[in-house]
């Protein structure tokens, strides 16, 4: 755990975690500070109003917030911070985060949550996008973000040129 956190993990329960764990792996590529920790929208409401509230005066400047089922967590934290908000569905009902994706996207006008995709994709997203955001006001950190755009790019130039290859012998 980072002494003075600026992006702030939080996830509904234990059980979202290595969902979660995706967004700091994120987050560490940059060197971006961050907490990671547990609040529920419906279980503990008092402690996620607590978090929201102090978020900001703790010196955190982008909030990710994972949750599945009924998926409220990000939606009542946005209701109390400016913070941006960025919001990962987790598939942990029967209806495999479907039922999470359209609580936290449909936000009524007013109160903006960022919802990324489904599960580890959007958790991995979701600690870019934070990592874009805090880039655009940090030189070095958007220099690590260009970086790894240009590895990307370089990936599926390699992945082009060895099916070039396969198919030539
Ligand atoms: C949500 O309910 C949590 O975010 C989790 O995805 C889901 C199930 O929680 P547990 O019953 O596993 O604690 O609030």
């Amino acid at each position: 755990m980072h002494s003075n956190p600026i992006v702030s993990i939080i996830m509904g329960s234990d059980s979202d975690l290595e969902i979660m764990n995706e967004a700091a792996k994120a987050l560490d590529l940059f060197d971006v500070p961050y907490e990671i920790d547990i609040s529920s929208a419906h279980r503990s409401p008092a402690r996620t109003s607590e978090f929201s509230r102090n978020a900001a005066g703790r010196g955190v400047r982008v909030i990710i917030a994972g949750a599945g089922g009924a998926a409220h967590l990000a939606g009542v934290i946005a209701a109390e911070t400016i913070l941006p908000v960025i919001a990962v569905p987790i598939a942990a009902t029967s209806l495999g985060g479907l039922d999470s994706l359209l609580a936290m996207v449909q936000m009524p006008a007013g109160i903006p949550v960022a919802t990324v995709a489904i599960g580890k994709p959007g958790a991995t997203n979701a600690g870019i996008l934070a990592a874009q955001i805090l880039g655009t006001s940090d030189p070095e950190l958007a220099k690590k973000l260009l970086s790894y755009k240009e590895k990307l790019a370089r990936g599926v130039e390699e992945k082009s040129r060895k099916l070039q290859e396969s198919r030539t012998k």
